[in-house]
């Protein structure tokens, strides 16, 4: 029967581990990986030989069925995670929006969009403004709803941003309840001031948002939030880092032994700015993201960080809108909705540009595509991992076969890709999610209803001795110097 499958004779690789086995799987859970496992003829029984069989991506950061500037991003939870499933990841993190300022109502209202999810996930909450109830709805989250890190906008000015004050108050927050910051680094009111300028100088089109927000502004954000988690003492979480100037405050700050983790985002890793030049509008508006798309040089220094672990995992930003909603910015490219897909090319994208090249190793990609993912977010074993009690989330890839990619054909509701044209060596040819094939052949058989909802613990390895450092600097604090009132 489908719910009982088994692996034979594929390259099982896990994060730090690889070797030719068998992997047996039952009821949507790995039961044995080892050689030679042998089974009855009710098992559906898979030839891996001559392929890797490896943990199924882990997408940390995605917006599926997002209300974003003046419309709402064009995958939702089913069309954007059967994307997600065709191209090999099988769980994505989404980033809860507060409805009204209610981190409650927002989750219950994501809750309900999900109901349609063909596939696992899981949550991050934006905290998109300050208050007393925000701090204690963010208790709630962690205690009973399952959600173990927050996101703070340091950009988006009048609408998400907050200000340091804030940032410095959620990051206290967050590091009482074991939750995870994580922050959007650019400063908002400089990219303000740039894209008035950038009006102002009858700079119009798309190339005007990336000259707008240059990676100076990136990198001064990214430095900023380092500082302040520091001076808090609690694990600090970069997401989309897109500069090399952001880059390198990351490596800056875990070399002398900060928590912080980078996650650069495949359309930084791959593309290059020269698209929002394009003299055709839409063309060009489909690039628009923020932080932008960096000019070249930013892309290869970003996946040379991933090789050296100065950045630790990859995610897509996955904001996907069609040509009519982009089309939204045609007078001004403030209007257009940011964001660019990712979710179904990513696998692909990482494994044909880090270890086809030779960047990295087999081992390397499974952590930076899901395990480093799990381990994070606190899902380790149970996600990220081909182990025996692990969740029967798994791909596999054929190193000796190519893969294309074109709107023609992808899983996405968007009209554009913009990795459109972009071939590459090796393919996802099986996805199997929580035990079941629903990939194969180029077929997909994704089951609305059938995703869960995967619950995060806090207090994440990140927060190991975080306590100790605590306690030892409070006790390096002497005793207030004695000084005489008295003039002398
Ligand atoms: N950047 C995007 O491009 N889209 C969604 C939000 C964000 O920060
Ligand atoms: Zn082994
Ligand atoms: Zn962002
Ligand atoms: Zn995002």
């Amino acid at each position: 029967s489908a719910s009982k499958l088994l692996i034979k004779g594929g390259t099982v690789v896990n994060a730090h581990h690889q070797e030719i086995a068998d992997v047996y799987v039952e009821d949507g859970i790995i039961v044995a990986v080892k050689p030679n496992i042998k089974v009855g003829d009710d098992v559906t029984v898979l030839d891996a030989t001559g392929k890797f069989v490896m943990p199924g991506g882990i997408d940390p950061h995605t917006h599926l069925a997002m209300e974003f500037m003046g419309t709402e991003t064009i995958d939702d939870f089913f069309s954007g995670q059967a994307a997600a499933l065709a191209g090999g990841t099988t769980m994505h993190i989404d980033f809860v929006i507060p409805v009204k300022g209610s981190l409650s109502k927002g989750f219950e209202a994501y809750k309900e969009k999900a109901k349609k999810s063909c596939m696992d996930y899981g949550f991050h909450m934006a905290i998109t403004k300050w208050d007393e109830n925000v701090s204690r709805e963010m208790e709630i989250m962690v205690k009973e709803k399952g959600i173990n890190s927050f996101k703070f906008f340091m950009a988006y000015k009048g609408a998400l941003m907050i200000n340091d004050e804030l940032l410095l108050e959620g990051l206290k927050k967050c590091k009482s309840l074991g939750a995870l910051a994580m922050v959007h680094a650019e400063n908002g009111d400089a990219v303000f001031e740039g894209q008035k300028r950038m009006i102002e100088l009858g700079i119009t089109g798309p190339e005007g948002h990336a000259l707008s927000r240059p990676p100076v502004l990136e990198g001064e954000a990214t430095a900023r939030a380092i500082r302040l988690a520091s001076f808090v003492n609690t694990p600090l979480y970069v997401v989309h880092v897109m500069s090399i100037d952001a880059m390198e405050e990351i490596a800056k700050a875990r070399k002398s032994g900060q928590r912080v983790i980078g996650e650069p985002v495949v359309s930084g890793l791959v593309l290059d700015d020269s698209g929002l030049w394009d003299p055709d509008f839409i063309n060009a508006a489909k690039y628009v993201m923020s932080p932008p798309i960096r000019a070249l040089g930013h892309d290869k220094a970003l996946q040379a960080a991933l090789s050296t672990g100065n950045l630790q995992l990859v995610g897509t930003d996955h904001c996907a809108f069609n040509s009519t909603q982009k089309a939204f910015g045609i007078d001004d490219f403030r209007k257009i909705p940011n964001g660019v897909n990712g979710i179904e090319e990513r696998m692909h994208l990482v494994w044909d540009t880090m270890v086809e090249s030779g960047q990295i190793s087999v081992t390397d990609y499974v952590r930076i595509t899901s395990t480093e993912c799990a381990r994070i977010f606190n899902m380790y074993p149970r996600k990220g991992a081909i182990l025996a009690g692990s969740d029967a989330d798994i791909i596999i890839l054929n190193p000796n076969s190519s893969f294309q990619i074109t709107a023609r054909s992808h899983h996405s509701r968007s009209d554009t890709n913009v990795y459109e044209g972009r071939k590459g060596k090796g393919k996802v040819e099986v996805t199997i999610a929580g035990g079941k094939i629903v990939w194969e052949n180029d077929e997909l058989k994704a089951v609305p209803g059938s995703g869960k909802y995967i619950e995060m613990q806090p207090f994440s390895y990140l927060f190991n001795g975080i306590d100790k450092a605590d306690a030892k600097y409070l006790s390096s604090l002497q005793a207030p110097v004695q000084r005489s009132k008295a003039a002398s």
